[in-house]
């Protein structure tokens, strides 16, 4: 099982994006496990960005994701992370294909609207960033048989 921490970022937020890109992870069969409205504070910003101090975005990066109240989604499944990162498009959407999110709603990279863990390590330690062990859940779904073969 592995963990995909998602971000709706300030933008798809004030954009009213938040029903549609929830919609679409809902629809394709994902399990929500985690989810809520919040403000990414500087401290979090830096230490969920840290891979990128340094390079030349990092400010606006950091002053992007910290410019208003994000949504942030705990998904728990079978290849997780492959499925949202493939729904979700290449980081640049204007090279991201259509019917991703991205390609579908976005027009440049430093308002790419989403972001979702990129391997089953980092969807562990982004989780534990963003999430409480008391906001998660573990919720038996019987719809999973008709998911999951
Ligand atoms: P995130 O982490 O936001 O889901 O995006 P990706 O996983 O798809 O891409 P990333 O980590 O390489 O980049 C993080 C974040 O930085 C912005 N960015 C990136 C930017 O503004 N300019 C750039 O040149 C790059 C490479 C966009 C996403």
């Amino acid at each position: 099982m592995e963990r995909s921490l998602i971000i709706l970022k300030p933008d798809a937020v004030q954009r009213g994006l938040v029903s549609a890109i929830l919609g679409r992870l809902e629809q394709r069969g994902l399990q929500i496990v985690g989810l809520k409205l919040m403000r990414v504070t500087e401290d979090l910003a830096r230490k969920h960005y840290a891979e990128h101090d340094g390079k030349p975005f990092f400010a606006g990066l950091i002053e992007y994701i910290t410019s208003g109240p994000v949504v942030v989604i705990n998904v728990k499944g079978k290849n997780v992370i492959e499925t949202v990162r493939t729904m979700v498009g290449a980081t640049n959407p204007v090279k991201a294909a259509p019917g991703t999110i991205r390609g579908d709603y976005g027009l440049e990279i430093g308002r790419n609207l989403i972001h979702a863990s990129d391997s089953p390590e980092s969807g562990e330690r982004e989780t534990a960033i963003f999430f409480a062990a008391n906001e998660l859940f573990t919720v038996e779904r019987s719809v999973d048989r008709w998911i999951y073969e």
